[in-house]
């Protein structure tokens, strides 16, 4: 049954479909699909012992090559250590097969080792979940799988891209005798899904029309998104042709938008009655989360009086509390089309005073980093400053925070950041998923408990030349030490930041990675010369910080206000 055509046809389903990464984790019950796909030429394999990193992994491959990867792994809680890729996929509209090999149902519950109640056990997270039989060679079986595999790849990609969960029990033996045959068939049912080109109707432009011309302030505000040549494009022709600020935070991917206003937390930390003068009459937004907890609040406070979301199907979040009006689009579609509608207009007041205060912000962060001492925000703003034409990876916590307050530059590639659920535990993962497979160099910019969490990140096989990790080590979450709530408590140190004393070496020294190190300005510039160097594995550069961060927070907290 092991090697059962069945079997092998799934994997040249997925072939044929051109689903042709796998990141598979070892075990017994998966046994039959790893060796269906591994010995398929048709695949590259990655082998991830640790099914929490295997999932980030997966999602950054699948995020850096735009199409689905496959999980496959064994039954028990491997499957269960899938969850928090899955969780993130979902939120991020990531596309993910994930196979899980699974006991016959009759073994559930019936004290059999690594047997679980795997049915379902992604439901909230996933598209669609689907379960296959276990009898595999009846012909009505055989068409099932078929016919399911090809609609799981299909739901996968259609409309909002995310994860889909299939369940494949497995009956013993599960390991192939060496002298059956071993024969993948091109003749299986591979379901093609034609894409259409969606547009609005006449009408609905004309009335969106209607809604622009009654607007003096139109704001179009990009969430998290990935980089894109025509979407810079169109919102660049947006903004000139009718003097409409573009606004996006770190993670929009917006930087390469000429005069895209970036600079949102520090704008929108200032005093209300500054901001009065800055809210919309008409909102359009697109794309994913927002890093910008200023952004979030000014938007909450002052909404839009209409509020259009740009997103190709399915009910989408209501972030500001003022969705009056969903269009149905991608957003590179949208906006490439919106010129058809958009009055033209010779500058505007409202236009400059946004370019005003984006000017003014960019000056303010870098006065303030260059009259502090040595720290975060500067250990930071000089990484920034040395990382050209990189794909930049920011981990959760301040790292993100720190380089959406000053800012990146428009050479930088790309940047990715798991702002879907916003979990520590994945940062590092992603971006090697993201570095096996973009052929560019990836920068990694994290806080120590994120990265030593995810420290198996690098415990597999292959090498990541590509892969620069620039480690802020605060020694805990320093974050707790900015947040107005927990760093007024007593057992801030003990129960928020949770102090920890590791550093880099040893883990560098574990996974055969070339290790740098410093803890003041003048050896952090001759590092990060260094850092980009070619070496053989990834390197990691471990800046030791000193804790003043708090105080200089507050301190850049009121120069804002
Ligand atoms: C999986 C997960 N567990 C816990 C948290 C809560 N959390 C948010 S930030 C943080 C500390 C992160 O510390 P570090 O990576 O060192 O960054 P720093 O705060 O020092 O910048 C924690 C524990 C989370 N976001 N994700």
């Amino acid at each position: 049954m092991s090697n059962s055509q069945t079997i092998l046809d799934i994997a040249e389903i997925c072939a044929q479909q051109g689903v042709n990464k796998l990141i598979l984790s070892s075990g017994s019950r998966n046994a039959p699909l790893t060796l269906a796909f591994s010995r398929h030429s048709g695949f590259c394999n990655y082998l991830i012992s640790d099914e929490r990193v295997a999932g980030y992994v997966a999602l950054g491959i699948a995020q850096s090559l735009k199409r689905p990867a496959i999980l496959l792994c064994t039954s028990g809680t491997a499957v269960l250590n899938l969850g928090p890729a899955i969780a993130e996929a979902y939120y991020q509209h990531i596309p993910l097969l994930v196979l899980t090999a699974d006991r016959p149902p009759e073994w559930i519950d019936q004290n059999d080792g690594q047997a679980i109640r795997q049915r379902n056990v992604f439901e909230n997270h996933v598209k669609k979940s689907f379960e296959f039989p276990v009898s595999l060679d009846h012909e009505d079986a055989k068409w099932q799988i078929q016919r399911t595999l090809n609609e799981a790849i299909i739901t996968t990609k259609i409309g909002v891209p995310g994860p889909v969960h299939i369940n494949i029990p497995f009956r013993e033996p599960l390991y192939p005798d060496t002298d059956t045959p071993w024969k993948y068939h091109k003749k299986v049912q591979v379901v093609n899904f034609r894409q259409t080109k969606k547009d609005l109707s006449q009408e609905q432009w004309i009335s969106l029309k209607e809604q622009w011309k009654c607007a003096d302030k139109v704001l179009i505000v990009g969430g998290q998104g990935t980089l894109s040549s025509e979407l810079t494009t169109a919102l660049e022709n947006i903004q000139t042709m009718a003097a409409v600020p573009v606004l996006g935070d770190a993670v929009s991917n917006l930087h390469r938008v000429n005069g895209a206003v970036t600079h949102l937390e520090i704008i929108l930390g200032q005093e209300d009655t500054k901001l009065v003068g800055l809210c919309p009459d008409l909102l359009i937004t697109f794309g994913g989360a927002f890093v910008s907890r200023n952004l979030k609040m000014f938007l909450r406070k002052f909404p839009g009086s209409i509020h259009w979301h740009v997103q190709d199907s399915e009910f989408p979040p209501d972030t500001f509390k003022s969705l009056s009006d969903i269009i149905p689009l991608d957003p590179d579609t949208f906006f490439t089309n919106l010129k058809k509608i958009v009055p033209p207009m010779q500058g505007s007041t409202w236009y400059q005073q946004w370019q005003t205060q984006e000017a003014r912000a960019g000056e303010l962060i870098q006065e303030f980093i260059r009259g502090e001492d040595f720290c975060e925000l500067q250990a930071i703003d000089m990484v920034l400053k040395s990382a050209k034409e990189v794909h930049l990876h920011l981990a959760n916590s301040t790292p993100v925070r720190w380089v959406d307050l000053i800012g990146v530059a428009p050479e930088t590639s790309e940047i990715s950041a798991n702002r879907g659920t916003s979990g520590i535990d994945g940062c590092t993962s992603t971006a090697v998923g993201h570095a096996l497979t973009n052929g560019k160099q990836n920068l990694l910019i994290t806080g120590d408990m994120a990265l030593f969490y995810d420290r198996n990140a690098f415990w597999h096989q292959n090498k990541l030349p590509n892969l620069k990790i620039v480690l802020l080590n605060n020694h805990g979450g320093g974050i707790f030490r900015l947040l107005d709530g927990p760093r007024k408590q007593p057992e801030l140190e003990e129960l928020f930041v949770t102090k920890q004393s590791l550093s880099a070496e040893n883990l560098a020294k574990d996974f055969g990675m070339k290790y740098l190190y410093c803890n003041n300005a003048k050896d952090l510039t001759k590092n990060l010369a260094h850092l980009f160097e070619p070496y053989d594995q990834a390197c990691i550069l471990e800046i030791e910080l000193p804790d003043n961060m708090s105080d200089i927070y507050q301190k850049l907290k009121t120069c804002i206000r």
